[in-house]
């Protein structure tokens, strides 16, 4: 398989600015970095490097925020009003923003713009959600008790992102801790800050109050590890690999904040035989090979009934071949780069312990050489046994391995084999099969003869080491709030503690 001529457009390098307090500008240090596209090879962004010393200003400008300023003290239609109002820049600067993160990533331009348009959306659901944030009134507490169980804003909230949806998880998290009222410091992946800091130009422009969002970009462990130990955040809201979700819950016991964790999955989609194969294979191969399998939903195993796997392959590989892949600015790109050299080593190890372990490769193995950028041929390996670490770990590459069943319980006892639970699937013509899947898949997401649908309205999150917490859905504004009980006494008390008349010394 050819890549596409690579074409990039010839614009200048992107020079970014941080956000603190509501300034934007150079990091503590005045050091920057840049960043390469990992299809390109060529540089397209040089921003602020943040250490420590951002990491504490910009909590502590988000803590003053929250404890003076106006924003958690301001009516929840004015919050709503301006989150819509910040919607707006995103969708009027939606195609810079894609094209940001198409350079920075490596995806393809026509998926950007969708995400983009998710995105959006994304901000103008949490602008309804703003407004419907509401306590409740037990009755019976009495005559002379009223009681208010009210949701307050936890506070001040750190959130870390990674570098495969940058703006799609950025809007996951920030617009539903603004519409609680919270403040906020949010530090992206060093591989793809580039749109996180050009929002911060859009924040400055709808006047967001300062401090109430402080935007720094540092490495993990430096920043990233301040923020989740940081005495004066109350919440930190993380997405990205399990291993550091981990130590970020482990920084976080410090001041037991309140801890949200995103992290990785090992998807199964089960193929039963009386499905719609053929929309079940396209649903497998855009599964697994959606951002170059770079996502913590990709649906890295198949778990196909015997009697049909044969053909299911060779529909899976006519598929594979003919996907196109190669330079993410081509309109026509589905699968775009890998995001850099240490991920594709990772890859290819994968793919070649899994050969040595006993699966058979049906496409693809092998990196792209010769040419400038990263890609890896969209890859499906058969004969893969849940012991195998590429059935085990999460690869992040174009990579599919399959499984074969017989009888649905052996399907679902193969899908739940597995340390994560973020989503799983089921393609079946059969009533009684969708529903007994739906009921014994352990994951937090599952489609039924569909994949990767999402909405704003649907909560998205993982069971067992898949993460902690949802985002999305009614319940997301509330992952950022915390309930507050307010007892009122009316009338004269007459009850006393200590008897009337009683002396302890007589
Ligand atoms: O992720 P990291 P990496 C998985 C995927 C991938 C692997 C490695 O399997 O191959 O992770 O990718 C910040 N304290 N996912 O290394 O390191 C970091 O700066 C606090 C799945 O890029 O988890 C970045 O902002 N923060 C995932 C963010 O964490 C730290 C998406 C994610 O980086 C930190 C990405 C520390 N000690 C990778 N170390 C998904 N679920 O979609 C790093 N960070």
């Amino acid at each position: 398989m050819t890549l596409s001529p690579i074409e990039i457009e010839k614009r200048p390098v992107q020079a970014y600015r941080q956000l603190v307090d509501g300034r934007l500008g150079e990091a503590a240090s005045a050091e920057r970095f840049g960043r390469q596209s990992p299809a390109h090879d060529m540089q397209v962004g040089c921003y602020p490097l943040a250490d420590v010393a951002d990491a504490d200003m910009a909590v502590s400008a988000a803590r003053v925020a929250f404890d003076e300023g106006p924003w958690p003290r301001m009516s929840a239609a004015e919050r709503s009003g301006m989150l819509a109002t910040v919607a707006d820049l995103i969708a009027a600067n939606a195609e810079e923003l894609a094209l940001i993160d198409v350079l920075e990533s490596g995806k393809p331009i026509t998926q950007a713009r969708a995400e983009l348009e998710g995105a959006v959306d994304l901000w103008r659901y949490a602008a309804t959600r703003a407004r419907a944030i509401e306590g409740t009134v037990p009755a019976g507490l009495g005559q002379h008790m009223l009681g208010l169980i009210e949701r307050v804003p936890i506070g001040v909230v750190a959130m870390i992102t990674p570098w495969n949806f940058p703006f799609v998880i950025l809007s996951q998290k920030l617009p539903f801790a603004l519409a609680a009222g919270c403040t906020v410091v949010l530090k992206p992946s060093e591989l793809t800050p580039g749109s996180t800091l050009r929002l911060g130009e859009l924040l400055t422009e709808a006047e967001m109050p300062p401090g109430t969002v402080n935007l720094i970009v540092g490495h993990g462990q430096t920043v990233g590890q301040r923020l989740a130990e940081h005495d004066d955040v109350d919440m930190i809201s993380f997405t990205g690999s399990t291993q550091v979700g981990r130590s970020v819950a482990r920084a976080a016991a410090g001041n037991l904040k309140k801890v949200s964790l995103e992290l990785g999955g090992k998807n199964p989609q089960i193929v039963c035989a009386d499905a719609d194969l053929d929309a079940a294979a396209d649903a497998v191969v855009f599964g697994v090979f959606f951002n170059a399998g770079q996502c913590c939903n990709s649906s890295s195993r198949l778990i196909v009934e015997a009697s049909v796997e044969e053909q299911f392959h060779k529909r899976l590989v006519e598929l594979a071949e003919r996907v196109p892949f190669g330079d993410p600015l081509d309109p026509a790109t589905k699968i775009g780069a890998i995001i850099n050299d240490a991920q594709m080593d990772k890859i290819e190890t994968y793919v070649a312990q899994a050969i040595s372990q006993g699966a058979s490769p049906l496409c693809g193995t092998r990196r792209i050489d010769g040419g400038p950028g990263r890609f890896f041929e969209p890859t499906v390996m058969a004969n893969v046994t849940s012991d195998m670490d590429i059935a085990r770990d999460e690869v992040f590459g174009p990579v599919l391995s399959t499984m074969r069943f017989d009888g649905l319980s052996e399907a679902i006892a193969i899908a739940n084999d597995t340390h994560y639970g973020l989503s799983a699937g089921i393609w079946t013509g059969n009533y009684d099969r969708a529903v007994c899947a739906a009921r014994d898949l352990r994951a937090g997401t599952i489609w039924v003869n569909c994949w990767m649908d999402g909405f704003a309205e649907m909560p998205f999150g993982g069971m067992r080491q898949s993460g902690l917490g949802r985002e999305q859905g009614a319940q997301a504004v509330e992952e950022f709030t915390e309930l507050k009980s307010v007892l009122f006494h009316r009338g004269e008390r007459s009850d006393r503690w200590v008897p009337n008349g009683h002396n302890r010394n007589p």
